[in-house]
């Protein structure tokens, strides 16, 4: 696979890359969780507090002007990054926890009845889990998991198993956080099209690795956070299909969202404001959009071949560490690769080799059905992003084996 990307320069942008940690240069191999950020992201946070902030959508002045000119100039690049039909179907949200509380609160709750059947999967993270816990306990609803095979891959036919005429939602992870596998999202959709449910995809760890064309996968949700896509943390995206969103009433009330507002009754604005009461995240929405920028400059599909090139040579570099198994080995991996060590704790891993400078995850990472799946407690997870390269790999290798030595393995 040829790398397109100029990595050195790259890195370069990333400030936080200079740093050291217990005398150490940084390795971060912990962007699932969160991403750090580039220079341009972080100049544009500074430039909007200090030369062009103030609240949207209300002023009649020019700081109000322009920062509301500038925060819909995002909605617009978000459009354009997952190839949405229209701006207007992007709703700006906290981030994806956010988003998907948002579908099942507003859309959950007004369709579904007793009986009804919420399809997910067990390689959820909690975000996908939780909010449809909650809309079933409102409901009478039923939620019902699809498992994966022993190697994380998620077969169709076992969704095809669970899907019955009660079926109302399925909502899945574009790319599962844990195990890494990339999920058949278009093909979902269409299994729940055909059975006249609607699909809601997680794109939490999907959109930063990869181009998303949500027409082409014909979803009818796509949620992600913006702090994963090198953009600062409090803000993420909803997007919804046009027809969907027009007939869902708001989840949260307050300014903006309405239309007229009367002591007794109010009346509410059209998407996307009536998804967005309260002032949002002003500036870091604007800083998403540099994020956004920064991404399309590199081009996605330029970012995902070289995090498929830094996934494989992860994979062979960590497969020579005595006592190592990871957990999650889907031929359809993005992003991720969690495992174990015979002889030390992932908790006890990630302690260690933090003396090395070196930041990965342990724990159950969100997803305890799905450790609880796989009859673990839980897993290290090394995770890569635009920045990472080789030598993070070596340098973990080398730290592992040490982590061997000292648990006399
Ligand atoms: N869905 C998936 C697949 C995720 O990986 C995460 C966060 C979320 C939803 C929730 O995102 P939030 O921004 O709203 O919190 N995942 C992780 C992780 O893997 N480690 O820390 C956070």
């Amino acid at each position: 696979m040829t790398d397109k990307i100029d990595n050195k320069k790259i890195r370069d942008e990333f400030p936080f890359l200079s740093r050291e940690v217990n005398n150490k240069p940084i390795i971060y191999l912990d962007s699932a969780a969160s991403s750090q950020k580039p220079r341009q992201v972080l100049e544009q946070l500074i430039k909007t507090y200090s030369q062009g902030y103030s609240n949207i959508h209300r002023g009649l002045h020019t700081l109000s002007e322009e920062a509301t000119n500038a925060y819909e100039e995002v909605r617009q690049k978000i459009a354009r990054l997952i190839n949405a039909g229209s701006k207007d179907e992007v709703i700006f949200t906290s981030g994806a926890t956010m988003s998907l509380n948002l579908i099942a609160n507003s859309y959950g709750s007004s369709r579904l009845k007793a009986g009804d059947e919420i399809l997910i999967t067990v390689a959820e993270h909690h975000a996908n889990i939780i909010p449809w816990q909650m809309l079933c306990e409102r409901t009478g609803a039923k939620l019902v998991a699809v498992p994966v095979d022993r190697g994380g891959s998620f077969h169709l036919t076992e969704l095809k198993k669970r899907v019955n005429k009660n079926t109302k939602i399925i909502s899945v992870p574009h790319v599962s956080n844990v195990l890494g596998t990339v999920f058949p999202v278009k093909e979902i959709s269409t299994i729940a099209h055909e059975n006249k449910a609607i699909c809601v995809v997680d794109g939490c760890q999907g959109a930063i690795h990869m181009p998303v064309d949500i027409q082409d996968i014909n979803c009818d949700f796509y949620v992600f956070s913006g702090h994963k896509l090198y953009g600062p943390s409090g803000i993420g995206v909803c997007w919804g299909r046009a027809e969907i969103l027009e007939t869902m009433p708001p989840f949260l009330g307050g300014g903006d969202m309405i239309d007229e507002v009367e002591i007794e009754r109010a009346t509410y604005s059209e998407p996307p404001s009536r998804f967005e009461a309260g002032t949002p995240p002003i500036a870091e929405c604007i800083a998403l959009g540099a994020a956004v920028d920064f991404v399309t400059e590199i081009g996605m599909e330029n970012i995902e071949k070289h995090e498929k090139s830094m996934l494989s040579y992860g994979h062979e570099r960590l497969s020579r560490v005595r006592g190592l198994s990871f957990v999650g080995t889907s031929p359809m991996k993005s992003g991720v690769i969690s495992f174990t060590l015979d002889s030390a704790h992932p908790h006890d891993i990630s302690t260690l080799i933090d003396q090395d400078g070196i930041a990965i995850r342990a724990g159950h990472h969100c997803a305890q059905p799905l450790m609880k799946f796989f009859n673990l407690t839980s897993t290290a997870r090394a995770s890569v992003a635009i920045y990472t390269e080789q030598e993070d790999f070596d340098a973990l290798a080398i730290s592992l084996e040490k982590v061997n030595r000292i648990f006399g393995a």
